[in-house]
């Protein structure tokens, strides 16, 4: 995917609108500081797009990102980090659940997990509601710039197994390295033109990569 042009339209606090459901979208969720917000960046080259902090709790709204003015990528705030003041917590998870519930034009959820960690079992649930929810999701293994090859193939073992899933439908990435770039793309633009034909969306110039 070459990516032309990306922009921050909207930071959606509870409060907030959403910006008009015109583009389809691809979400992105998993715990805080999983990397989210790099995923994001490394996607679409751009390296301070999507605010990234070391310390967990950085993206805090819902924050969409309209790419070569024809989709939307959509950084969701992580979940699962109890160093968050709780009144800030408490805005997360119903931020996260309304948004998927409601948005229309919402096509999938990549769901993002820590290579080292494997999924925990508040991902395991947002998987659990988001099949309840008939949503397409992705998942991604990040961070795989941590671990030997090795350990990266026993990780996608582990991971398949405790998804009940096949190991190539996970896709193995890096931020950093930006492995697994193309693949994630491959599986965003299929989730997108899939859901085009279900969805009152535009969908303008998505090319496969
Ligand atoms: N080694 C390595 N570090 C990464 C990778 N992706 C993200 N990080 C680091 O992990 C930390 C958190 O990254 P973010 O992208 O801010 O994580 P997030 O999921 O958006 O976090 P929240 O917004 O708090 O939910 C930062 O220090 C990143 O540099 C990766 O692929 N490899
Ligand atoms: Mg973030």
């Amino acid at each position: 995917m070459k990516t032309t042009s990306a922009e921050l339209i909207k930071c959606v606090y509870p409060t907030d609108g959403y910006p008009p459901s015109r583009y389809p979208e691809v979400a992105f969720a998993g715990r805080s500081n999983v990397g989210k917000s790099s995923l994001i960046n490394t996607l679409v080259n751009r390296k301070g797009l999507a605010r990234t902090s070391s310390a967990p709790g950085k993206t805090q709204s819902i924050n969409f990102y309209l790419i070569n003015r024809s989709f939307c990528l959509v950084d969701l705030p992580g979940y699962g980090y109890a160093k968050v003041p709780q009144q800030v917590r408490k805005q997360w998870n119903p931020l996260i659940e309304e948004y998927c519930r409601n948005r229309k034009n919402l096509c999938g959820v990549a769901v993002i997990i820590d290579a080292r960690i494997g999924p925990t079992p508040l991902d395991l649930s947002l998987i659990n509601w988001l099949t309840d929810l008939s949503l397409p999701a992705l998942f991604t293994m990040t961070k795989i710039d941590k671990l030997s090859k090795n350990k990266i193939a026993k990780a996608l073992q582990q991971t398949a197994r405790a998804l009940s899933m096949r190991p190539e439908r996970i896709v193995s990435f890096s931020a950093h390295t930006g492995e697994g770039k193309k693949d994630l793309w491959q599986k965003i633009v299929h989730l997108l033109n899939v859901s085009h034909d279900t969805k009152r969306v535009h969908l303008i110039n998505v090319s496969k990569p």
